[in-house]
């Protein structure tokens, strides 16, 4: 029985993308198979809709498709299918998939806002001296529209957007379990809009949609510019949807937003993305998104306006609860309040079970990622984001409350208000990005430091990259996206959510060039810094490395030579110190001080460097150019920072590890510094945000893996493990987030779930596993398999889903043998390094050829499979590049 088979079907980057508008999309398979030496010698694709053949066509090797069949046609679903045959030329398996189009343009309908006058005050729900009576807070409007059906459509379809935040329903049950719809993107040029399919939510007779309508990031609080709190699109939300019915004999109908749907205030007094939501249950509008309500008290919407050229399709997953948090310690505040310890700092809300509580009690929600030493929240480091929900009980026996459009970054939970029964479950929220990757080892605080970086990244992917969840920022920096794509890469799938995000970037590009600090471009205006604004070449290049997205290069390539453009023109010595922005250096770095205008040169020869290369690949005369121009900026940073026995100007580890990462010099004379100031250190990093990712890499390339474990396993301050043996969940912000001499460090800035720092994460799977691909290669059609015995490890194992399928290597050293178990999938290239001298000593349950010997590895090709190799094992050896 042939055994190749398709799976992960996806169309531009998602699985069965529903409401899809790209006109000639991308259609993309892995492969899998058990026999040893398997490939993929032909395809045939078929996309159907209905029973019509739209397209028909094969090939033989590529794993991203362009459609070129008959042109899509809206709100359409299409069926597709593809069968391979293997490597012996068998046909093998076939698998099926589907994606719909969306309205693809075909908007009828009208956005519809509360009336100015309706618009509702409330008391401040919070009684304490901060800034909270001084902001505006508007009451979540409650929209619906009633609609008769002689007859069941055959096929409905609900197509939505906000500009705020909405949560549809129909006759009484929500549409879809999607949150934060419809996500944040920059409003300025586009919002997603949603499509759902509601079909079996239909009613013969009466039938009601409804909607909830929230400020989010339209006109709520985001960011940390006072001035703009509240207003940063609009003053007001407003809400567009146009439900599509379509019936048996054809004919369709429309139901829109439109001057006839009727709204009314609620329970949701505000529901704020960083502030926090009241509910007071005594106003619940039970049955208010059913038939056989009377909403005559209502009042009429108003008409704000039909543009609807800023929609365009959800490229990106929706913001869904993934996980739950049961509470798992009850602890006592100094004033004896309750705090609910969820074990695990977070990110989402709190889902509440409240038990014989009276009407009108008010219950009070405080989140905080920490605790004081008096046991009190820390809440001084979440700025202004207020991060509290009241909850205003009806006084039924049992009640049950979530917030609906709020979002905190929190471990603990205190509970003011109410002595009762009441039980904390923390809902755990995050951009729809599942787990592919697994990493563990045989040292419980590296796992736990795996751990921790998991958790930064599902904190913080929430719709887009952000940095600090849990205070008034949770903005989408760029650096911190550069520096952490790679490790994010490697546990899940997040070539969509990065590419939908480029689109963000490109347009917060301003005239000149520029890309900026954080897209969503809300504040920080001025140009982007080195290594900030370069995130704009660097992650269009790296989602080509990982995912083989060549459209992602095609689009920004023009903003990606206009960048370097600009800084060449301002910087014509060829010495980035011009136009550098907010110029951040080496963020967060610890008691040592890169040069700024060494950090930004080498950015500056990066950038140039990639750009040639994306010109290259897609065949560009630009790349001749760029490659002189990253050509001459090296001798200029050669000239002006390096002194002849090859000390950098500022002779920092980030000095050297940019110079050897950017092959700026000659990697042995950086390296030598490099190692030297590791040394000096005994052992230490110094290292913030950007030379941060490149540490245990760049020090493993250059033979120095034992260093690089040296650092891994460092628990002394500053390291990685510092913060794990000090009980840390997530990631911090800062190496010295909280140290036992000096406590906390400023409020001002001090994130306790901050993914940057945890940009090692790559190099677990990379350097520890030695998954990792080619220079030349892209979306691992080179792979390369280099486990790495090392430090106080004895065993390690990674699994990661490639665009091509799952690739495996686990190691093991016991009794003076090494033991590596791979799995390569099919028709990719692979090599597996083994670092033993001596290629006779080499077993191994398939055939390999041995390519090479070089500095004690034995190089073998191996063909897809499962293999275990064993080879005799030194524990002297040092682990080698
Ligand atoms: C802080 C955060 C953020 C970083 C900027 C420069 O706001 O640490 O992640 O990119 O500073």
């Amino acid at each position: 029985m042939p055994s190749l088979s398709p799976y992960g079907l996806t169309c531009e980057f998602l699985e069965q993308p529903l409401g899809m508008d790209e006109t000639a999309p991308r259609l993309s398979w892995k492969l899998r198979s058990d026999d040893h030496g398997d490939r993929q010698t032909a395809y045939r694709l078929i996309v159907r809709a209905g029973d019509q053949v739209v397209w028909d066509t094969g090939g033989a090797g590529e794993h991203q498709v362009v459609y070129e069949g008959a042109p899509l046609r809206p709100s359409t679903r299409y069926d597709w299918s593809v069968e391979v045959r293997d490597a012996w030329g068998t046909a093998a398996g076939r698998t099926d998939s589907w994606f719909e189009t969306g309205l693809m343009g075909g908007w009828r309908a009208a956005w519809i806002a509360r009336d100015d006058g309706a618009q509702p005050v409330f008391e401040p729900p919070v009684e304490d001296d901060r800034s909270f009576t001084t902001r505006k807070l508007t009451a979540c409007a409650h929209l619906r529209r009633a609609f008769d059906l002689a007859e069941l459509p055959v096929r409905a379809r609900l197509y939505a957007s906000a500009r705020g935040l909405h949560r549809f329903s129909l006759n009484g049950v929500r549409v879809s379990d999607a949150e934060l719809e419809p996500g944040w993107t920059d409003y300025r040029h586009r919002i997603r809009y949603q499509s759902y399919d509601v079909t079996a939510r239909l009613h013969k007779g009466p039938n009601v949609l409804g909607a909830l309508l929230a400020d989010g990031w339209w006109s709520g609080f985001v960011g940390m510019d006072p001035r703009k709190a509240g207003k940063l699109y609009g003053d007001a939300p407003a809400l567009i949807a146009q439900l599509v019915l379509e019936f048996a004999d054809g004919s369709r109908h429309v139901i829109a937003t439109d001057e006839d749907w009727r709204e009314s205030p609620g329970p949701l007094r505000h529901s704020d993305l960083l502030m926090g939501e009241y509910y007071d249950a005594r106003a619940r509008l039970d049955g208010w998104d059913g038939p056989g309500y009377d909403d005559a008290a209502w009042t009429p919407v108003a008409v704000t306006g039909t543009d609807t050229s800023e929609l365009v399709w959800s490229r990106s997953a929706p913001v869904r609860v993934v996980e739950d948090l049961p509470t798992v310690r009850v602890l006592r505040g100094p004033g004896g309040e309750t705090i609910a310890d969820l074990g695990q700092n977070m990110v989402g809300r709190v889902r509440l079970t409240v038990h014989g509580a009276e009407r009108g009690r008010r219950i009070q929600l405080r989140h905080a990622e920490i605790l004081e030493e008096d046991g009190s929240l820390h809440l001084a480091n979440l700025r202004r984001a207020e991060a509290t929900d009241v909850y205003v009980c009806g006084g039924d026996p049992v009640e049950v409350y979530e917030p609906a459009f709020t979002v905190h970054g929190f471990r603990y939970v205190e509970i003011t208000g109410f002595d009762g029964r009441i039980e904390v479950t923390g809902r755990v929220l995050q951009s729809e990005l599942p787990w592919t990757g697994e990493f563990s080892c045989d040292d419980p605080l590296v796992n736990r430091l795996h751990e921790n970086i998991r958790w930064g990244q599902r904190g913080n992917f929430v719709s887009v990259p952000t940095d600090c969840p849990q205070r008034d920022e949770r903005l989408g920096w760029l650096a911190d996206a550069q520096v952490f794509l790679p490790t994010a890469a490697r546990g899940a799938d997040v070539s969509a959510f990065f590419a939908d995000w480029m689109e963000d970037v490109l347009t917060g590009q301003d005239a000149e060039g520029s890309f900026p600090d954080v897209a969503p471009l809300v504040c920080l205006t001025r140009e982007g810094a080195p290594g900030w604004g370069d995130a704009g070449v660097i992650v269009p290049w790296s989602l080509y490395r990982l995912y083989g997205d060549r459209r992602v290069l095609e689009r920004c390539l023009p903003a990606m030579a206009a960048w370097v453009d600009q800084i060449e023109r301002h910087n014509p010595d060829l010495i980035w110190r011009r136009r550098t922005g907010r110029n951040y250096g080496d963020w967060l770095q610890i008691g040592v001080d890169t040069p700024r205008d060494v950090l930004a040169t080498a950015y500056f020869a990066q950038s140039a460097t990639l750009v040639a290369e994306a010109a290259r690949i897609l065949d560009r005369p630009e790349a001749e150019r760029y490659e002189q121009l990253a050509a001459a900026i090296r001798r200029a940073f050669n000239q002006e920072f390096v002194a002849p026995d090859g000390r950098i100007h500022g002779d920092t580890q980030t000095c050297y590890l940019l110079a050897i990462e950017f092959g700026l010099m000659p990697a042995e004379v950086a390296a030598e510094h490099l190692v030297r100031d590791i040394a000096a250190h005994d052992g230490h990093l110094t290292t913030g945000f950007l030379g941060v990712a490149l540490l245990c890499p760049v020090l493993t390339r250059i033979g120095r893996a034992d260093l690089a474990y040296e650092l891994l396993h460092q628990e002394t301050f500053p390291s990685w493990l510092f913060s794990v043996r000090h009980g840390a969940t997530t990631i911090w912000e800062r190496w010295d987030g909280w140290t036992p001499d000096r406590g906390f460090q400023a409020a001002t800035m001090n994130s306790f779930n901050h993914y940057s720092l945890g940009a090692i994460g790559d190099w677990l799977y990379g350097g520890v596993a030695g998954i990792g691909q080619t220079a030349d290669s892209s979306a691992y059609a080179g792979l390369v398999i280099r486990p790495r015995p090392g430090g106080k490890l004895t065993r390690a194992r990674a699994v990661q889903e490639t665009a091509r399928g799952r690739v495996e290597s686990a190691w093991s050293v016991t009794d003076g043998v090494l033991t590596v178990d791979v799995l390569i999938p099919p028709g990719t290239d692979a090599t597996v390094h083994l670092p033993t001298g001596d290629p006779e000593a080499i077993e191994s349950t398939a055939h390999v050829t041995v390519l090479e010997r070089r500095d004690g590895t034995v190089v073998c090709s191996v063909a897809s499979g499962h293999h275990r190799f064993t080879a005799p094992w030194a524990a002297h050896e040092r682990t080698t590049p």
